[in-house]
């Protein structure tokens, strides 16, 4: 009798932990995760892949006139250490490109914004930022839970809420060339939205995105099945002790 209440209890166990959670790490730097790429134009789209899941990726800047900051869609590009974005207001493309300030993620004169947009919920785990050159490396970021076919074109800060988007978290680090991980707090959603600091405070933050951790939220299995056979191995374990 032993063996089956282990039995019985394992399978208890099993039905209440449900599926574990996995773990993506998302290498965005050069040699990193395979990437799928619809050009350089403003508005483009990176679409990276990591096992079943996949990750979009777009970026916008504060370069709009109607209204007055608002964003406008903005060009995300790969490098060799991470992600950068050329936004209207840094030239052409090129030269933004070929320049060694502004194909970063940045907020002189303009806020850069770098949309992560996944195919399913995930918990934010950490983010690593890589500055070329001495750099602030101030972040902010703000998790949601957001349509699919989300565009921030038109929004400002002030109205990232109504899209789907959580209060901002800023993390505020030190000057330096070396790269910085940033612990995302574990917040859940399928978008994360990544800047410099919001507001500019006076020091420059310029880097790339280098890699990014998430991982599948913990769920707890509510089969309707699974359901009857733990109230039938509970009421078994019962009985069983009655008759004991
Ligand atoms: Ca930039
Ligand atoms: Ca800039
Ligand atoms: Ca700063």
């Amino acid at each position: 009798m032993p063996q089956i209440r282990k039995v019985i209890l394992s399978f208890v166990v099993l039905a209440l932990a449900g599926s574990p959670a996995l773990a993506s790490t998302w290498n965005f730097a050069s040699g990193g995760n395979p990437v799928t790429s619809n050009g350089s134009h403003y508005g483009n789209q990176l679409v990276f892949d990591a096992g079943p899941a996949e990750l979009r990726v777009r970026a916008w800047s504060n370069t709009g006139r109607h209204p007055t900051g608002s964003f406008e869609t903005a060009s995300i590009l790969r490098f060799s250490t991470g992600l950068g974005v050329c936004n209207r207001k840094e030239g052409s493309i090129n030269s933004c490109i070929g320049g060694s300030l502004d194909h970063q993620v940045d907020n002189v004169s303009q806020q850069d914004l770098v949309l992560f947009l996944f195919d399913s919920l995930q918990v934010m785990q950490s983010l690593t930022i890589d500055p070329w050159g001495t750099w602030d490396r101030d972040v902010s970021f703000r998790v949601g839970t957001v349509s699919p076919d989300v565009s921030l074109t038109g929004a400002t800060f002030s109205s990232l809420g109504t899209l789907g988007f959580g209060s901002q978290v800023n993390s505020l680090n030190g000057p330096g060339e070396g790269p910085v991980t940033i612990n995302l707090g574990g917040l859940t959603g399928n978008a994360l939205l990544i800047g410099a600091l919001n507001p500019y405070d006076g020091s420059p933050d310029r880097f790339k995105i280098r890699q990014l951790v998430t991982s599948t939220p913990m769920t707890v299995v509510p089969l309707p099945g699974a359901g009857w056979l733990l109230l039938s191995a509970i009421g078994f374990l019962a009985g069983n002790r009655r008759s004991a």
